[in-house]
């Protein structure tokens, strides 16, 4: 990398990525199910939780006078229903045993690590199994009381498999749609689950069930016809981010001018490698560290020239398999430092932080080479948000071969996380990428995304799933 990217001022000129209108967003009153809901407890009041998923779906519940049900996050913690911003929220109790045997248990440790390719061994506990079952029916009867006549209710990710048959059951008038925000397990994974059955089953109860790509959606085809002898009716819906929040958000001086700040504060180095990430094991961020290690006992890279910052957002912390992956990360992290780092310039800058929008933008303009390398992930929007922040036209995206994000954004660095020599190699192509490559291959990652935001993921959802039941 011989050229001078903190020069590079010309920016593209940010339009809307598209006008704000309805297709042929349904017509009934729209109900939105998911684990959390869209707002946290703040100081005084509630405040709502940032990402593109509750921006997209409010205005939807606004407009069809709909509501959102799901959990405070807090244990023992359910207030009663009440509106915020033009939107009925419904809280759901989850007491603090279920926040164990239901979230931490089953959803995190039993089916979090088997539908992303085993990668950590689950457990199977039926205490968990029941409280589980507990939780799932709560959220059905809560949405059989709170959706109008003839509602269609949108049903999120992988606590709530049960919840579609449970509902159906107490109300058939409904039109039921699921979601996976994560990926769907190949059939061998998914039978090592004692409760294989049951959840097929009560994911059977949808009119229609949403993937991010088409391999999940065929594996729960596969799943459906051994476990239930029946098809069910699937698709693939990839997610996206509000790309014209994140494009206003990283235009202007002050993210600029914030950029340039963090790139004084690293010492001026050529190139900045990036990640951001949850802690989670998922993600690929000790095989990535390790990379850069390598990379740097041997020579291929400097830190005279290359530094890195690994930002990891705590996640789980109540999970032994996180506390075991915090511990290799920051074990490796201090290694990395203590062999490469010179006073002032640590090899590696880590932070175990979430950080706000402003900042994360900022840094996003800053990377030079984005590593989001997971061993598996339902989407990743990371990888999104990355390339729209970079109105520069600048950077490179490394983008793991089983993240959901790859079957769209293929003309990142696209490797295999699991062969340490492909992401070795896949790293310094990054970092010695000619600046005409680069920025060719970001205008094609930018347009891929601006093609499809995620009001047009949730546009497409709702139409295909009311069409459903023109066939009923
Ligand atoms: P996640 O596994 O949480 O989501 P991802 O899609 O990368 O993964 O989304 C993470 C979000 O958190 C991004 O919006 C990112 O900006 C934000 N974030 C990450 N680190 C942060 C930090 N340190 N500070 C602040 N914000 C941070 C699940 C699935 C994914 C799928 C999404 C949406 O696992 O595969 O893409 O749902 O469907």
């Amino acid at each position: 990398m011989t050229d001078d990217r903190a020069n590079d001022t010309a920016e593209f000129a940010v339009v809307p990525a598209r006008p704000p209108q309805r297709r042929s967003v349904p017509t009934r009153p729209v109900v939105v199910a998911a684990n959390r809901l869209p707002v946290t407890r703040a100081q005084h009041g509630w405040a709502p939780s940032p990402g593109g998923l509750v921006r997209a779906l409010l205005p939807l519940l606004r407009a069809s006078g709909g509501t959102w049900v799901g959990w405070t996050g807090e244990a023992d913690d359910a207030p009663e229903p009440f509106t915020h911003d033009g939107v009925n929220l419904h809280p759901v109790l989850v007491t603090a045993d279920e926040v164990q045997d239901y979230y931490e248990g089953f959803a995190n440790d039993t089916l979090w690590p088997l539908y992303h390719d085993a990668l950590r061994d689950s457990t199977y506990s039926s205490a968990h199994w029941a409280a589980y079952q507990a939780v799932n029916q709560r959220f059905a009867d809560a949405l059989a009381e709170v959706a109008p006549d003839q509602a269609i209710v949108w049903i999120h990710d992988y606590h709530l498999q049960l919840v579609p048959q449970l509902l159906r059951d107490k109300r058939p008038d409904l039109v039921i749609g699921f979601f996976f925000h994560i990926p769907f397990p190949p059939v061998e994974l998914f039978m090592r689950l004692p409760w294989r059955t049951e959840i097929a089953a009560g994911l059977a109860g949808c009119d229609l069930v949403g993937f991010q790509r088409a391999i999940n959606a065929a594996n729960f085809g596969v799943v459906c016809d051994e476990l239930l002898g029946r098809r069910a009716n699937v698709g693939s819906y990839p997610i996206s981010i509000d790309v014209s929040e994140l494009e206003a958000a990283a235009a202007g001086r002050a993210t600029r001018q914030r950029s340039n700040r963090y790139r004084t504060r690293l010492g001026e180095p050529e190139v900045v490698l990036l990640g951001v990430d949850r802690l989670d094991y998922t993600k690929g961020i000790s095989q990535r560290l390790r990379a850069y290690q390598s990379l740097l006992d041997d020579g291929t890279l400097e830190t005279e020239r290359c530094v890195m910052v690994q930002v990891a957002t705590p996640t789980r912390e109540g999970v032994e398999h996180y506390q075991v992956e915090r511990r290799e990360i920051e074990q490796l992290v201090s290694e990395i430092n203590g062999v490469h780092g010179r006073l002032g310039y640590p090899a590696i800058h880590y932070l175990y932080q979430s950080l706000p929008l402003d900042e994360l933008v900022a840094l996003y303009r800053t990377g030079d080479v984005m590593l989001v390398t997971p061993l598996r992930d339902g989407m990743n929007l990371v990888a999104k948000e990355y390339v729209t922040t970079r109105l520069d036209g600048d950077g490179v995206l490394v983008l793991s071969e089983f993240a959901g994000a790859a079957d769209e954004l293929t003309d990142a660095v696209l490797v295999n996380p699991h062969d340490s020599g492909a992401l070795r190699d896949a790293i310094v192509t990054a970092v010695e990428m000619n600046r005409h490559e680069r920025r060719a291959r970001m205008a094609k990652l930018r347009e891929d995304v601006r093609a499809s935001d995620v009001q047009t993921w949730a546009d497409r959802f709702l139409a295909e799933l009311v069409a459903t039941i023109e066939d009923r």
